[in-house]
Order: structure tokens, then sequence, then C-alpha cells
């Protein structure tokens, strides 16, 4: 069976060229923001991937064909698109045999960035273990996801929608490196921080980078997960959003909210309950993990490129 991927143009020639690529994902803008913001962050977040020196990949699967690096008219088609499915894991293969067209989660924008050689990725939040797992086992596909497919995935660490302490205890389960940037806490996507000690810490991109390499170098599976806090000005104080959350979660048992359905109906809830400030801080903090995203990825490069120097000198050397 052939594979219908298309990878665009511009991505083609970045990855040819040995360029620094960042793979982006689509369900944030089908159900993750309303239109036309979802459009309006889509384009500023590609801008500002190339701002910082990378080449932006937005990834969709579009009348059957998983595309890697968006065209403008695809990125609005999809924007407006009311029909879009919700992909993950489960669902690419099925979407592609049957020529669906749909958003990317997580997890299927790192499967998609692994066949197309990107090893980096920018979003907004991971999904992860849901509140009440003991009872429903809501647990995203995209924490098993990290365990298994090579690409650092730059998030602003885990909403609070999640039950974020049993997110962290199966990601290290899974032995996923969570790393938060320049801070000892893990953010709480809204806000700069959940109250929990991150596993790691680093300040440093070329760290991440090398850290990314040496996963690789291990034979080790799996990609890591860097927590990138919001800037301070666009933060909601995790006191402000709890007991709206709590309000939006009692609204989704009621309603018997379940499966993919979850996530986005309790991201508009809250869009709502906070009259559209929590959109502001999802634009900013989605901007703010591509400018870092991009900063990694070209590292990456570097650090791959002095690594086959160095093999090279090596064998030289024994030779
Ligand atoms: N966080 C957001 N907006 C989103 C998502 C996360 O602020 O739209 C999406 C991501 O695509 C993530 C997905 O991969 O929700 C997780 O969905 P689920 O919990 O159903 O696995
Ligand atoms: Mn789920």
């Amino acid at each position: 069976m052939r594979l219908p991927l298309s990878i665009s143009s511009s991505v083609k020639a970045a990855l040819a060229n040995g360029l620094p690529v960042v793979a982006l994902e689509s369900t944030i803008i089908t159900h993750g923001m309303p239109y036309p913001q979802n459009l309006v962050t889509a384009r500023r977040v590609e801008q500002v991937v190339r701002e910082n020196g990378a080449e932006p990949a937005t990834i969709a699967v579009l009348n059957g064909q998983l595309c890697v690096g968006l065209e403008d008219i695809q990125l609005e088609d999809l924007a407006l698109s009311t029909g879009a499915m919700k992909l993950s894991r489960a669902d690419l293969a099925i979407a592609l045999a049957t020529g669906r067209t749909g958003s990317t989660t997580v997890a299927a924008t790192m499967i998609a960035a692994k066949l197309a050689g990107i090893a980096v990725f920018a979003t907004g939040g991971i999904g992860g273990v849901h509140r009440g797992a003991e009872t429903s086992f809501d647990i995203s596909a995209d924490l098993q996801e990290l365990a298994q497919t090579p690409v650092t995935v730059i998030a602003a660490g885990a909403k609070a929608i999640l039950d974020i302490p049993k997110t962290l205890e199966v990601l290290e389960t899974l032995g996923v490196p969570v790393i938060t940037f320049g801070q000892d806490d893990f953010p709480a996507f809204w806000a700069r921080s959940s109250g929990l000690r991150s596993p790691q810490r680093l300040d440093d991109p070329s760290a991440i980078a090398a850290s990314h390499l040496m996963r690789d170098a291990l034979g080790l599976p799996g990609g890591q997960l860097v927590a990138n806090p919001i800037n301070v000005d666009d933060e909601i104080p995790l006191e402000q959003m709890e007991p709206l959350i709590a309000r939006a979660l009692s609204e989704a048992q009621s309603l018997n909210i379940a499966q993919k359905a979850v996530t986005p109906f309790l991201l508009g809830r809250i869009f709502e309950l906070t009259a559209g400030r929590s959109l502001v801080a999802n634009i900013s903090l989605v901007k703010n993990n591509a400018g870092l995203a991009a900063r990694i990825a070209g590292l990456d490069r570097c650090q791959d490129e002095a690594r086959r120097t160095e093999a090279g000198a090596g064998r030289g050397a024994a030779d």
C-alpha cells in the first residue's frame, strides 16, 4: 500500500537543504479555537517559526492526503471547515484509506513529522490524563506517542483541565523525558506554574537539542516533552482558572461528553467562561512555543552536523 504523503515544496526544499523545520499541529485550528482567531493564529505561528530561522510545516489530512506543510488556501479551508475529523493515532489510517479530511492531534502530528523527517514540533498543550481517569480511563494517546515516536514536542505544559500530577506520573512510567525550559516548576498551560516541580529543568536550548540526539544515540525510542511557560503578561493564575474549570468539568459530566469530544468541549466552555481571555493566553503561548521550537530545531541540525563531523574525525583517527 502506497502512503499518500504529500510534503509541500517549501518544506521539501528546507529538508533537502538541511535547514531547520518545525512541525505544527492542526487540531488546535479545527477543534481548539474559534474562527477567525484560529486562522489568524495559525498564520501568525508559521510567521514566528520563520522569524526564528526555521520552516513551518503545518500538518493535516486533506482529502485522504497526509499533508506536511500547507498552502495558505489549505490553511484557510481547514480553519473554516466545520466537518473536519479530529485524528489521533487510532484514526489516521482510516482517514487516509477513505479519503477524508481531518486535523491531526499531537499524537498524529508526531507520526507524520517522523515520516517526513522532522524532529521538532510546537503546539499549545498536550493531551494528558483527565481528572477522574480512575473511573473514565480517559488518557490521551499523546502520552503513548511521546513514548514511541522520536519527536521533541514543545508545549506550555499540560492544561489544568487535566489531572497534572497523574499526567506527570504516566509520563514517568512511559519513560518520557519532561524538561521545563528555564524554571523549576512544571507549567500549567494558562498559568506559569502548576505548583508541581518539573522532573527536569534545562535553561539552554542547545542542551535540549543535545538530549534529543542523545536519546537516539542510546537507541531509545520516543521523544521528549519540553514545557515552556507562558509569558508572564499573558498568564491566568491557577486560582482564577480553577472554579471555571470545575464548572466546565461538571457540565461535561452532566452532558455525558466522552472520548474525543472531551478536550474540545472543555476548551470551548473555558473560552466562554473566561470571556475570551483563555484564547488570548492560548495564542500567546503557542507563539512562544513556536519561537523556542524554531531555535531548538536550528540547534538540532547543528548538533547533528557536529556529531557526524565528530564521528568522521573519530574514524579517521582510528584508521
Ligand atoms: N490543547 C489545546 N488545544 C487543542 C488541543 C490541546 O489548547 O486543540 C488538542 C491537541 O491536538 C491534543 C488534543 O493533541 O487536543 C488532545 O486530545 P485528546 O485529549 O482527545 O487526546
Ligand atoms: Mn481522551
